[in-house]
């Protein structure tokens, strides 16, 4: 039994935000039931396609356990038979761009009178003010959320990174709203709206480097590189290349072969309570006792130095010897691992965090299962839905319709065609 069964979602996402959450919902078992445009689809389907006229990648990796139904919102029978979904559904999730909703008469005021226990969850790119009416992508939250402006090294430009956290990291930001909602309505019997916005939710995950803008008005960022550089700080927290977000210093540094390979390389943290194990590990024991290196202060202006000294012991190693020697030693370490070596990583697949799924009209692909594991609501990965594959089964068995209502509504072009799998 899994934590979300019987729970039922109308799901109006698209591209990546949106799907994100509602394939966490599903995997925590509740009916996901993809409403897309008839004939079109969500338009992931179609981007970055690898197998000619398959969906794409992108499309099933954020799919996953979903039924799909295609409706015309904008047809007169297909709004009959949308405001039927509303009102059997317990989640309506949506990231249309701002007003599309509305456009469709589904206003908030609507959904109320339809269902009062509907939760109304929606991404969008901004919250009220400004730039509320904005059309936003991942980039641009990144942008706007603080993210990029802190990212990349100081003598270059602001940087996105390659971490979703504007999309994905919206997707779980709304999806933990949406729980709480729930939870909620077991006490209130009512619904509400819950909001992620992009920006705040990029925000959120920035928090660290707002925290360094309001340390900025009491001096220098000691832990910076820059710090011990000498190089001035200006008004606002600046791109601190690999430096540890935390207050123990950390850098990437070569390791073995990286002359070839982009990925040989560590991240090292020279955490204080291992200090001395450090420094015996890279045969500088006298630095244990030296004035200028045994205290964390003391080391602050030399840091460039100490990871120059580290890099030409870790240079001597490949990345997981690195981690094999320093584990032991509770000195925390990460080797950089590329994308070949995650999707090669077997660890991965027996946690079910990397999983291998069969899909008709692709073929056998990789990819990232629930990133949460619950012991009471096992997560099985199972194919994303193929273009209206479910049609037929969600009029029929969720909404009622019999077989001479399913005809009529198919004969005033409110689903379209629908795609069965050749399995
Ligand atoms: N039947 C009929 N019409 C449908 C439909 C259906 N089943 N599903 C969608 N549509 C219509 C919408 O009603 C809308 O029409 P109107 O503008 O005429 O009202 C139209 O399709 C397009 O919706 P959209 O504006 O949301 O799509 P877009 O491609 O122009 O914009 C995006 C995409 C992502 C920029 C925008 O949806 C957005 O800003 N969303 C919120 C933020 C967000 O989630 N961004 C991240 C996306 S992942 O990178």
């Amino acid at each position: 039994m899994q934590a979300l069964k019987g729970i039922k979602v109308l799901d109006f996402t698209h591209v990546q935000s949106g799907p994100t959450c509602t394939q966490l919902l599903a995997w925590l078992g509740a009916d996901v039931i993809k409403v897309e445009r008839p004939g079109v689809g969500d338009a992931t389907r179609g981007q970055l396609r690898d197998v000619p006229n398959a969906d794409s990648l992108y499309f099933t990796m954020l799919n996953h356990n979903k039924r799909s139904l295609t409706l015309d919102s904008k047809n007169a029978k297909g709004k009959e038979v949308l405001e039927k979904l509303v009102k059997s559904c317990d989640i309506l999730v949506e990231n249309f761009a701002p007003g599309a909703l509305d456009r469709m008469g589904l206003t908030w005021e609507r959904i109320q009178e339809l269902n009062p226990r509907m939760i109304y969850a929606s991404v969008k790119g901004f919250g009220p003010g400004p730039y509320e009416e904005c059309k936003v992508y991942e980039n641009v939250a990144q942008c706007a959320g603080g993210s990029a402006s802190t990212t990349g090294f100081l003598d270059g430009p602001p940087t996105v990174t390659g971490a979703q956290i504007g999309d994905s990291g919206t997707g779980l930001h709304l999806a933990f709203g949406i729980l709480a909602a729930l939870y909620q309505r077991t006490h209130s019997g009512k619904g509400q709206r819950v909001l992620a916005a992009m920006q705040d939710g990029v925000l959120n995950l920035c928090r660290v480097k707002l925290r360094d803008q309001q340390r900025l008005a009491h001096g220098p960022l000691r832990e910076y590189s820059q710090f011990g550089q000498g190089i001035p700080f200006g008004e606002a927290t600046p791109r601190a290349g690999n430096d540890s977000g935390g207050g123990q210093p950390g850098k990437i540094l070569k390791c073995k072969g990286w002359e070839t390979d982009p990925n040989a390389y560590t991240y090292f943290i020279t955490q204080a309570a291992v200090w001395e194990k450090v420094c015996d590990l890279i045969g500088e024991p006298d630095w244990k006792t030296d004035p200028g290196y045994a205290t964390p202060p003391a080391r602050l202006d030399k840091l460039d130095a100490i990871f120059d000294r580290i890099e030409q012991w870790t240079m001597t190693k490949t990345k997981f010897e690195v981690m094999n020697l320093c584990n032991p030693l509770d000195i925390p370490v990460g080797p950089i691992l590329s994308m070949k070596e995650i999707a090669e990583d077997m660890s991965l697949r027996e946690t079910g965090t990397v999983v291998e799924v069969d899909h008709p009209e692709r073929g056998k692909y990789l990819t990232v299962g629930m990133p949460v594991k619950l012991s009471d609501s096992p997560a099985e990965v199972k194919r994303s839905p193929l273009l209206g594959e479910h049609n037929e089964e969600i009029l029929a068995e969720v909404l009622g319709y019999s077989a001479e209502d399913i005809e009529a509504i198919r004969a005033s072009g409110a689903i379209g065609a629908m795609k069965q799998a050749a399995e």
